[in-house]
């Protein structure tokens, strides 16, 4: 792999927070974690009963003038605010010296963090399964919780 094809790769694993996660649309829990957070009555199959409160919730919170209903302009601030915390989160990750730019030194910098973080067994390279580990081990403590923060 090229460097400026993992440095792509390494911006694709930085988008890996699910759109769903922003998205007030209702949507599965696609994940075991999240899957037992929204069975609530841990019964195996998530319902209705147990989806239609999550997604009230994420209306409500995107219903921001609370009349009930959700306009294409709240929509619209509501996408705003999810880019600009992703934004800020790649600034974090990757501005090291908080310029409030990325330089390609820190691209490449961030790239041998990343390497050196992935590859479990210390051979330089990283494999499949090792990719797959690395991302299960992020997916299991998010930065922030992005979905269903109390605002
Ligand atoms: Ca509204
Ligand atoms: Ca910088
Ligand atoms: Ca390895």
């Amino acid at each position: 792999m090229t460097r400026l094809t993992l440095a792509f790769a390494l911006f694709g694993a930085m988008t890996v927070v699910p759109a769903t996660a922003f998205a007030m649309e209702p949507y599965l829990p696609k994940s075991p974690k999240a899957f037992t957070k929204v069975d609530v009555d841990s019964n195996g199959k998530v319902t209705a009963t147990e989806i239609t409160p999550r997604a009230e919730k994420r209306f409500d919170r995107v219903d921001t003038d609370r009349n009930g209903a959700v306009s294409a302009a709240e929509i619209e601030a509501s996408l705003q605010k999810a880019m600009e915390r992703r934004r800020d989160r790649i600034l974090a990750d990757l501005d090291t010296n908080k310029d409030g730019a990325i330089s390609r030194a820190e691209l490449d910098a961030s790239v041998d963090r990343l390497i050196a973080a992935a590859d479990a067994d210390r051979d330089g390279g990283v494999t499949l399964d090792e990719a797959k580990s690395y991302r299960l081990a992020k997916l299991r403590k998010p930065a922030t919780p992005t979905g269903e923060q109390a605002n």
